[in-house]
């Protein structure tokens, strides 16, 4: 109701406006066009501070200040603070509800500078493009923003953070809560169309009785990108199910990212990382387990077209992830890489123990209901199955190109590393897990002891106070957070 009156606001505005012209040009000027006209001028103003430019956005600090978004959706805003909207229900959209392609969607910008939006609850079974936002477009821009315990329930195209994406860049987003649709549902989008996702994580649960179900993004095509970015929240679906993705369709990129999490999917086209794709996956790994019918995988349950697409890859990835089908089928259920390949495969790996096959992928060969499945063991080069101690081993990547940190034969972005202190398969440079380990290359050396120093005996509050250095969490940098730094120094450098 509360976007329905925005709505109306703003056509009542859009006739005023009309209205103030015409009288204008007459030289007369009622006291309630007056009036209006002031209110006018409270609804801009009633932001806590900028004129919606880029370099002085509107400051939102409270509840009906982002509500007030919808007004004007290529503006440029930020949140000066969390902001809870518990207790709310809304029947679209709190922000951006889909109108039709051109006419609606942010355009604009949204930096939520570090906060939250907590408790949005979107509850519309029956529509589709359901989010916090539901319509992104070209020049949409929303980054810096968590959107914590969020309740999202729509029909087609849900996420946490928005339904539908078509271009638009998010950076530094993250959801946690649960999103529920019927199709094309994502923890954190739910159908992105060539939008770029830098950064950003889901915990959120994320569930539908459909297809095209993923931790981040239900489906993601035609040029988008996702990089450094991870789902951890359970994933459940029917068909193209996946740990990060449910499908990646044409020219969809997806780098450095990882799932970690419990993937289930009671049809066909189930994998640890992606459901099904045709784009191109690179340095990125499945961990936690995998359960589907048909066609399930470690990493993709299908790695084949269905669009005719001709060439697509998946390269230096890895599965450690427990997979298991409940098809009786004896070669298309459960496989390490992915049920079945039709792509280029280059330096991936999997954990023959934790998946319990020795099949690497199958070749899908005659026609529906036919098909012959030839399975395919290690194919070095391509795909490898290696014991957990091996999966667990540095060399065994590195042989393999992949790039690791205190290496440069195989690059100088150092993607990879071994994690600290415990045995367990390579992690990416985007999970820092030693503590003190804030910067730099991957370790405690001098960088971190610079950022340190520069953090040195600031307070929250304070400018050039840096949170991710308060290892003792008292809110200030001091003596008890060096102790704990010092502990770790030199950790994880080779
Ligand atoms: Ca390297
Ligand atoms: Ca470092
Ligand atoms: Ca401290």
């Amino acid at each position: 109701m509360m976007l329905w009156k925005t709505n109306r606001h703003i056509k009542l505005c859009q006739m005023m406006k009309g209205d103030k012209v015409m009288r204008k040009a007459t030289g007369t000027f009622p006291i309630s066009t007056i009036l209006i006209v002031c209110c006018l001028g409270g609804i801009a103003s009633g932001f806590s501070g900028g004129n919606g430019s880029e370099g002085e956005p509107y400051q939102i600090s409270n509840k009906t200040q982002l509500e007030q978004v919808n007004n004007d959706l290529s503006a440029h805003y930020i949140l000066l603070n969390s902001i809870d909207l518990t207790g709310t229900t809304y029947p679209q959209p709190v922000i951006a509800p889909f109108v039709s392609a051109s006419t609606s969607g942010l355009t604009g910008s949204f930096d939520g500078d570090g906060h939250a939006i907590i408790g949005a609850s979107v509850q519309a079974s029956g529509s589709n493009y359901i989010g916090l936002f539901g319509y992104v477009r070209a020049g949409g821009e929303i980054k810096n923003l968590g959107v914590e315990n969020c309740n999202m329930r729509g029909r087609y195209e849900v996420g946490g953070l928005v339904g539908r994406v078509s271009a638009g860049t998010f950076t530094n987003c993250y959801t946690t809560g649960q999103v529920n649709g019927s199709g094309k549902v994502g923890g954190l989008a739910g159908y992105n169309d060539g939008g770029d996702f830098i950064k950003c994580h889901s915990t959120a649960q994320v569930t539908s009785p459909s297809s095209r179900v993923g931790g981040l993004l239900g489906f993601h095509s035609n040029g988008g990108v996702i990089t450094d970015s991870y789902a951890t929240g359970p994933v459940q679906g029917t068909d193209y199910v996946g740990g990060l993705v449910g499908q990646s369709g044409t020219n969809g990129t997806i780098s450095r990212s990882y799932y970690d999490g419990s993937v289930i999917g009671s049809g066909l086209s189930i994998g640890g990382l992606v459901g099904i794709s045709e784009g191109t996956i690179s340095d990125c790994y499945s961990t936690g387990s995998v359960r589907g019918n048909d066609w399930v995988g470690g990493l993709a349950g299908g790695h084949c077209s269905s669009s005719g697409a001709s060439s697509y890859s998946m390269s230096r990835c890895y599965s450690d992830a427990f997979v298991e089908a409940t098809s009786t089928n004896p070669t298309s259920g459960a496989c390490g890489i992915t049920a079945v390949n039709g792509g280029v495969l280059t330096a991936c790996f999997w954990d023959v123990e934790s998946c319990d096959t020795d099949v690497a992928y199958t070749i899908k060969s005659g026609s529906y209901p036919n098909y012959v499945y030839t399975p395919v063991y290690n194919n070095p080069g391509a795909t490898e199955g290696k014991t957990t101690v091996e999966m667990r081993t540095r060399s065994t990547f590195t042989g393999a190109g992949w790039d690791f940190n205190a290496e440069t034969t195989n690059g100088t972005d150092d993607l990879w590393h071994m994690p600290y202190g415990v045995a367990d398969s390579p992690m990416l440079s985007l999970q820092r897990d030693i503590p003190g380990d804030w910067g730099g290359r991957y370790g405690v050396d001098t960088t971190d002891f610079t950022i340190l120093a520069e953090a040195w005996g600031l307070s929250v509050g304070n400018a050039g106070y840096n949170d991710v250095c308060d290892l003792v969490d008292d809110d200030t940098i001091g003596i008890d957070d060096f102790a704990l730094f010092i502990q770790n120094w030199l950790a994880g450098i080779y």
